[in-house]
């Protein structure tokens, strides 16, 4: 009775507790269990039979080379870490499950108690286990210790925590269960399969060690922070370090972000269901896998809040994910075209040429960049009057006048070694107190470009925002910056800790346990601050590393919005909600084919953590780029959500001028596809700044039931609609590229009828064949100009590409529209958006909003999968409207020249901008 009427669909076990006395090891259970499941007891060196044995642990040791890994990839594979040969028993009790408490309809509590001690330090002996409802569809998780309510916790973002929809719930979809006493169950209703299964026994929750584990329901993983890996993560005993460092991409080392979020597809389901898990944790953290499968979250601070994702698609899951965490910046419409960039120029005459080379050869371009080389002394804030002296009059002579933007690098650290009174920005950040402080409170010193020494502004100090609104605004009266780059922002310092190292003897500098450090000289501080450095409110910098890009982009998004901008960020270092105020990219990846391949997993990694605006520095960052691979980068990197060239001061241009021939046909050709393309990219943009989701997704997402999908990483969709499989292999005149069962069509205008099977693509340097527009898309399509400026005013056509299952056609689409680049266009209602829809012989086009005025017309509109010679075409009934239209009988294809306006000056009041659904309404029937 009880569990029947019981809301949050509780059911609870009770089990008859038994604490196990642990004498020797013959009272352990540990022989019954699978190697695949074994949890690690003693995660911390040394590691010994003895020292398991003290914490009443199994021993075994397990030759692990002769193990191998069963996936097959082609990129490289994060270390494995290899099966401990100390694990929990069966029968191990850390903790005792005490009490329960169900008195509220929507949430769950447990006390636990520690009975043993971990072998870590300060156990925390009263961990409170609170299970709360908050929707229909997410759970949270929170471990907190009962009698310190004081634990750090995570301050940024600020969550925006799910409401509920009514006391009842009658489409939840999940329930909660206590089996044998200390497994905590999380099951999905509809399938019985259990998302999280936890053994609270097993828990380890000490000060500066905290392990839980969960089984996972399939092996299907994605996310988990970035590293360089597939897309799809390895669950054979692998480690994904969260600690943001600034080490170039490599295999063996956390990289620039920290995201302890995965998703995983419950492949057994029939409905392929898909649920997720984020655990808000700042603190340096290992997340492993295991064959189990199973996940194990280790972290050394903070407390345990986890949030479960219920989806059930894979989409959902990530829209949820990113409606808790901050939903996608709307980016300005610039900030999508093609941007021109290197670490190098090293005076004005050679970033001049090289911005006029490209321009003459007809490359689309909308933003010119500068690096460190343009400061004066690598000073922010400063350009270099002798080697740049002509920049600012190009900014605004040159860009501005032709609507092109500008974008220089501003680099978080600030320099020390200025005379005083010489350098504004020291000057002003002392006079405010604003730099992060060291452990006996004086300026915390480490080196970046600067002379001598270097500080950091502390971005999570009250007045941070001020000060650096302040330096922004005193910059642009110099330098007209339109958008901002924030690099080594991890925060990274060449000195690890300060010029005499950090307080040794402190716990928080060498903990007993230390994430992901391969290297046993590694530690927290490598190329970064001090454990022990002071943010405002004494805060430690150990606490608030992983979180100090998230506070720099919130100011800096502060920064720009004050100078009226819709601000576009471009960040190294990245966190958990991140994606709200900034963009990312992959930072020093090396010119070669797998750095090129690894882009891909990061782009639709970066696409589940929120942060959509992504991309690679095409033709790669370090050493020089090679013919070949620059023109199979272009062909991909025109289709990264970010698109920019950019490369290291030593490396050889690579600009798609300079390399000319090849590079520059296949730069040409897949710029102008994408620019073509930049309308339907944009509303993309606006569906996950309204929703959370992905811009760029796996084909999985699209096709749940291919399973084949799930294998390829190579290839990526533009939402829904558009498929991209560019050639990623040297030595290639043609390649195999699979498209799901459906309708396809080429931009060779071919239609291809797919049952889910590899076709074969000729290479074709000025023609991009290997882009594919899915059946039953309607997609908006930009008559090219040279940068985005000049397209945001013109016509526009429609691509209407019809379905055709049993006797009828269907097909649909949607627009967005802006000024491209006011601020908060969707919260101030600024903006067009239509609806397509297409349905046998008829286009349905209508506006939702309209709040943008244009004088743009759709025109023309081509449809495809067109069986028939149309006799005549109306709009609205009338005939008159459309003057000739052109049908191709091999093609199947219809052409209708149409200018048909999309913003109707008589029929909108200026006084409202209300939602009215009939402002613009096209019914066009042939
Ligand atoms: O230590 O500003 O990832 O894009 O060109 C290197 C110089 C610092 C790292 C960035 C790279 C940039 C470079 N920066």
């Amino acid at each position: 009775m009880m569990a029947k009427f019981f809301p949050f669909s509780i059911i609870v076990f009770i089990a008859i507790s038994t604490v196990f006395a642990f004498d020797d090891i013959d009272s352990l259970k540990c022989s019954s269990g699978r190697y695949e499941d074994r949890i690690d007891c003693h995660p911390d060196p040394p590691v010994s039979r003895e020292n398991c044995l003290e914490r009443k642990c199994c021993w075994q040791e397990i030759e692990n080379s002769s193990i191998t890994d069963q996936q097959s990839l082609n990129l490289p594979i994060l270390p494995k870490i290899g099966i401990p040969s100390c694990y929990f028993g069966e029968n191990y009790v850390g903790y005792r499950v005490e009490n329960f408490d169900h008195s509220s309809s929507s949430s769950l509590s447990l006390n636990l108690k520690r009975i043993q001690s971990s072998g870590f330090l300060f156990d925390i002996k009263n961990v409170k286990v609170n299970i709360e409802e908050l929707s229909d569809k997410v759970v949270r998780i929170r471990f907190t210790d009962n009698d310190d309510p004081n634990r750090f916790e995570v301050p940024i973002p600020k969550l925006n925590l799910p409401k509920r929809s009514s006391s009842s719930s009658p489409s939840l979809l999940y329930n909660v269960s206590i089996v044998d006493n200390n497994r905590l169950i999380i099951r999905r209703l509809e399938t019985n399969q259990s998302i999280i299964d936890i053994n609270l026994a097993q828990l380890i929750y000490s000060d500066q060690f905290i392990q839980v584990t969960t089984r996972l329901p399939s092996n299907y993983i994605y996310g988990i922070g970035e590293h360089r890996a597939p897309f799809r993560k390895s669950t054979y005993w692998t480690r994904y370090t969260q600690w943001v460092s600034g080490l170039y991409p490599r295999p063996d080392h956390a990289l620039y972000g920290n995201h302890p979020f995965y998703l995983v597809v419950e492949d057994e389901s029939p409905s392929k269901s898909a649920s997720g898990v984020f655990l808000f944790n700042s603190n340096a953290m290992d997340i492993i896998t295991q064959p189990s499968p199973a996940i194990t979250f280790r972290t050394i601070g903070g407390i345990l809040d986890f949030f479960v994702f219920f989806g059930p698609k894979p989409e959902q899951v990530v829209q949820q994910y990113h409606h808790l965490i901050g939903l996608p910046a709307m980016p300005p419409f610039w900030s999508l075209g093609f941007h021109l960039s290197r670490y190098g120029y090293n005076n004005f005459t050679n970033l001049n040429e090289t911005f006029m080379r490209n321009i003459k050869a007809g490359v689309p371009l909308d933003v010119q960049w500068t690096d460190i080389d343009m400061f004066d002394s690598f000073n922010d804030f400063t350009y270099d009057h002798k080697q740049f002296k002509e920049l600012p009059d190009f900014i605004d002579n040159v860009l501005h006048a032709n609507g092109m933007k500008f974008i220089p690098m501003f680099d978080c650290g600030i320099s020390a070694g200025e005379p005083k009174k010489s350098y504004r920005p020291y000057d002003y950040g002392i006079e405010m107190d604003l730099f992060i402080k060291n452990s006996t409170d004086q300026l915390f010193l480490g080196k970046v470009w600067n002379k001598n020494t270097t500080v950091w502004p502390d971005f999570s100090h009250p007045n941070a925002t001020k000060y650096w609104s302040k330096m922004f605004e005193e910059y642009h009266k110099i330098i007209e910056f339109d958008g901002a780059w924030i690099d080594m922002n991890e925060p990274t310092s060449f000195w690890s800790g300060q010029e005499n190292g950090c307080p040794e003897g402190s716990r928080y500098e060498n903990p007993q346990y230390v994430p992901g450090m391969v290297n046993e000289n590694l530690t927290l501080r490598y190329m970064t601050l001090c454990m022990t450095a002071k943010h405002y409110h004494e805060q430690l910098h150990y606490n608030l590393h992983n979180l100090y890009s998230l506070s720099e982009a919130i100011a800096t998004n502060a920064a720009l919005t004050n100078l009226k901008k819709r601000p576009f960020i471009l960040s190294r270092a990245t966190a958990p909600g991140h994606g709200h105020w900034a963009s990312h990219w992959d930072g020093d990846i090396v010119s070669d084919w797998s750095s090129m391949r690894w882009s891909i997993s990061s782009i639709l990694n970066f696409n589940l953590f929120g942060i959509p605006m992504v991309g690679a520095d095409i033709c790669g960052f370090n050493l020089s780029t090679t013919v070949e691979l620059c023109t199979r980068w272009y062909q991909l990197g025109a289709f990264y959500t970010f698109a920019r060239n950019h490369n290291d001061i030593y490396s050889s241009d690579q600009d798609p001028a300079a390399l000319g021939g090849t590079v520059l046909k296949a730069a040409v050709s897949s710029l102008y596809v994408r620019y073509v393309l930049l309308l339907y990219l944009y509303t993309l943009f606006y569906n996950v700044h309204q929703n959370g989701g992905t811009v760029l997704r796996p084909m999985f997402f699209e096709f749940p039931d291919d399973k084949h999908s799930y294998e390829i990483e190579t290839q990526f969709m533009w939402g829904d609609s558009i498929l991209i499989a560019p050639i990623l292999y040297p030595n290639q005149t043609e390649h195999k590229v699979y498209l799901p069962k459906g309708t396809w069509l080429k931009t060779d205008q071919l239609i291809i009828k797919s049952q889910g099977q590899y076709f074969t693509i000729q290479d074709k340097l000025d023609l991009v064949n290997y882009v594919f527009f899915r059946g039953g898309s309607i997609i908006p399509l930009q008559h090219l100009e040279k940068n985005t400026k000049l397209m945001n005013s013109i016509d526009f056509g429609l691509f209407v590409i019809l379905d055709r299952q049993n006797s009828s056609a269907y097909a649909k689409g949607s627009l967005y529209l802006d000024s491209g680049d006011s601020l908060d266009p969707v919260k101030n209602g600024q903006y067009n958006f239509y609806n397509f829809e297409a349905k046998n012989n008829t286009l349905l086009i209508q506006s939702e909003w309209l709040g943008h005025k244009t004088s743009q017309n759709i025109d023309p509109i081509i449809i495809f999968e067109v069986l028939e010679e149309p006799i005549s075409i109306r709009v609205n009934g009338n005939e008159s409207i459309i003057k000739g239209f052109s049908y191709n009988k091999n093609e199947k294809s219809l052409y209708v020249p149409t200018k048909l306006p999309i913003y109707n000056e008589k029929s909108s009041s200026s006084t409202t901008t209300t939602n009215d659904h009939h402002r613009i309404h096209y019914l066009i029937e042939w």
